[in-house]
């Protein structure tokens, strides 16, 4: 298979010498005594990874006294190897986690866990540590996940397109039918469960005609079929559904959450579900939002419209993801009152402790759309009695398209340690999403996902860290991202040390570079509409979207204050929403989300607000060569294949951001009049 598509899972042969003796001591056998098909599947995962990395055949009976590798569920372990693992340790590994210990008296290195899914996980963090080159000979690791749901969401349409892909067409469907790639979908599954995923809703959750078949039986056989695969690696599937499902399949004349006849519809609709899927995940719900329909429509509330379906599966263990992206997409440019930004806490705050114990609110981390710089979104910390999830967007779609590199884990990490003062200096983003907070039962992350059928999975090879990334981080967001993207880069591309520090040092400055000449100050949606990529200043200023910058011959800037702007800043919490509101206290790089302020505005860096748009331009064209040149250090260092799709992308970067650079600098030297102190050349 060609260069990239193993991606983390490639199971490279360079192992440092140091340690390659320990694991061919302990990797030279493996002990498996569960048929359960992800017991199996963990067994056959950890052998064809030690026989790569390692070069030797691995047995599956290790002689008498011989150091070997066992896994399996803590029960059945037990049976072999009786004391092997504490209570103490057992109970910390929590349903999905587990426990790695090396036990020199029983010869063997275990993995145990509770569920099948833990021992999974188990050997895939063993293989990590394997590729990454640590040491194994005295391991006593335990890990659970900090997150329930750690879940991807596909933007795939069932004709084969992707919303939102930057990575060819869709591997799940092409032109209207289910894909019959069963090894794809396997080596896809595989590595998301490496690094713990254990949700995927499949479609679109913006659900066109033939989608919404997806629960009828002209497909339901398919996307069963599509679950048994996901099963196998602890993935449960989730589809995004119609809420208009019973006019438009059900042959009934209404959707209204509080009819008899839509509910039972529903009822039944769930249990032909799970009839087909037993362990069916839930339903995926944009609702009243970009013109989907919802509850709305009847005068119901979101509420109402969750808690109906969540009736529906509540029998049946399911659950409902409703989403929060709900704003006026029909706005008057005209009107000053009116701001998006309040839109999701404007909607959902009021609702806080109305929904069922089986319904999850999906917040998108902003309170816009996956911009390159927003604040967080003010929902987090304000529903006390709402189990909810924070949606990511893996996909490049604002922040370049997997043409520039952009590494969004520091982005997802700034916001994830954000404190939201809910509960004092104590309550930042992780532990409200991670249900710590609240004691919420059902938690974690959602993310859009960034793959297509491209045999590198993300189109530029480096967006793959991306999608790593996120797992890892659902996980345990307390992994930083220089960790996280060390070991995405040992075990794509090697151990070596000067290599790893090339890459990991375009990682950890790509997106304040991609920032630098798209996005000033947190003025956001400078793009082209529609497909959002390159420069377009003004291309949503004059549009319906709510997404507007307000620059004149003064001045540029959102006033969101609460004494002159549309007081979105008060829906901030302690000294969030003093910071916020205040010219004086607000970080520059929000500046111009929260204020308008004439161009000789002067930041907190010493710079007016003009001359910091021309530096950063005219810098964040200078860093993006360097990307390139410092990517050209690698050549004949790293495989050709790898090296030349990245020089590719980021010779095209390069060449772009000057695009990016001449447009705004332009723009805003032709709206202010005022000179750059440096002369350079703007048009
Ligand atoms: O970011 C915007 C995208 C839409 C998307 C929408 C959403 C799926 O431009 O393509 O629709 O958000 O999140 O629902």
């Amino acid at each position: 298979v060609e260069s990239g598509y193993h991606a983390w899972l490639s199971y490279n042969k360079a192992l440092p010498g140091a340690q390659l003796e320990q694991y061919r001591q302990w990797g030279g056998a493996i002990v498996s005594l569960e048929e359960q098909e992800t017991i199996q599947a963990a067994a056959a995962e950890l052998k064809l990874g030690l026989e790569a990395m390692l070069g030797h055949s691995v047995s599956a009976a290790p002689n008498q006294g011989q150091l070997h590798i066992a896994l399996g569920t803590f029960d059945s372990l037990h049976v072999r190897y009786q004391s092997l693992f504490s209570e103490k340790e057992i109970e910390a590994a929590e349903a999905e986690g587990f426990v790695i210990r090396t036990s020199h008296a029983d010869s063997c290195l275990a993995i145990g866990a509770a569920s099948p899914a833990g021992v999974l996980y188990g050997v895939f963090h063993l293989l990590r540590l394997i590729g990454t080159g640590a040491a194994i000979d005295e391991l006593a690791i335990i890990s659970a996940p900090v997150n329930g749901l750690r879940m991807i969401n596909h933007w795939d349409n069932f004709d084969g397109s992707i919303e939102r892909g930057y990575a060819g067409n869709s591997f799940l469907y092409k032109n209207n039918r289910f894909t019959e790639d069963q090894e794809r979908l396997r080596d896809y599954a595989r590595m998301m469960a490496s690094v713990g995923i254990n949700a995927i809703a499949i479609n679109n959750v913006n659900v066109h005609q033939e989608e919404t078949l997806f629960i009828t039986p002209t497909y339901l056989p398919q996307v069963a079929k599509l679950a048994d695969i996901f099963r196998v690696y602890g993935i449960r599937l989730y589809l995004s559904i119609n809420f208009a499902s019973p006019i438009q399949i059900g042959g009934l004349e209404t959707a209204d959450p509080l009819e008899l006849d839509v509910q039972g519809w529903w009822n039944n609709k769930a249990s032909e579900i799970y009839a087909a899927i037993p362990d069916f995940g839930g339903f995926l719900v944009k609702a009243d939002s970009e013109n989907r329909p919802g509850p709305f429509t009847y005068g119901r509330d979101h509420a109402e419209g969750a808690n109906m379906l969540a009736e529906a599966l509540l029998p049946h263990g399911g659950i409902v993801i409703w989403r929060c992206f709900v704003y006026n997409c029909k706005q008057d440019w005209r009107d000053r009152k009116t701001d998006r930004a309040r839109a999701a806490y404007d909607h959902f705050k009021p609702l806080d402790g109305r929904f069922n114990d089986n319904v999850v609110l999906q917040i998108k981390n902003g309170p816009l759309d996956f911009q390159v710089r927003e604040p967080v979104s003010p929902l987090f910390g304000a529903l006390e009695h709402t189990n909810q999830l924070i949606e990511f967007q893996i996909t490049q779609e604002y922040t370049g398209q997997q043409r520039h590199l952009c590494y969004l884990v520091p982005q997802w990490k700034e916001i994830l340690e954000f404190n939201t003062y809910a509960e004092g200096e104590k309550a930042p983003v992780k532990r409200v999403v991670d249900g710590s907070l609240w004691g919420n039962r059902i938690n974690g992350m959602a993310a859009v996902t960034n793959v297509g059928e491209d045999w590198n999975w993300s189109g530029h090879l480096l967006a793959q860290a991306n999608l790593y990334g996120y797992g890892r981080l659902a996980w345990n967001p307390d992994l930083t991202a220089e960790q996280i993207a060390s070991e995405w880069i040992q075990l794509v591309f090697s151990l070596d040390a000067a290599i790893h520090d090339v890459i990991s040092g375009l990682l950890m400055d790509s997106w304040s570079i991609y920032e630098s000449y798209t996005a000033p100050l947190g003025i956001g949606w400078m793009v082209n509409p529609n497909h959002h990529y390159g420069p377009n200043v003004d291309g949503y200023e004059y549009s319906p979207w709510g997404t507007y910058h307000f620059a004149d011959h003064k001045g540029i800037g959102v006033d969101r204050t609460v004494q002159t702007g549309t007081g979105y800043s008060a829906q901030y919490m302690g000294a969030n929403a003093e910071v916020y509101n205040s010219l004086e206290h607000c970080p520059d790089e929000l500046l111009l989300f929260f204020h308008h302020v004439p161009y000789t505005h002067v930041l907190h860096s010493g710079k007016t607000v003009i001359q910091h748009i021309y530096d950063n331009h005219f810098e964040g064209v200078e860093r993006a060569a360097q990307l390139l040149s410092a990517w050209s250090s690698l050549q004949g260092r790293i495989k050709e294949e790898l090296y030349s799709q990245v020089e590719e992308r980021l010779r095209e970067q390069a060449r772009h951001a000057e695009e990016w650079r001449d447009q705004i600098n332009t723009y805003f030297w032709r709206k202010s009049g005022i000179e750059d102190k440096h002369h350079r050349k703007i048009y």
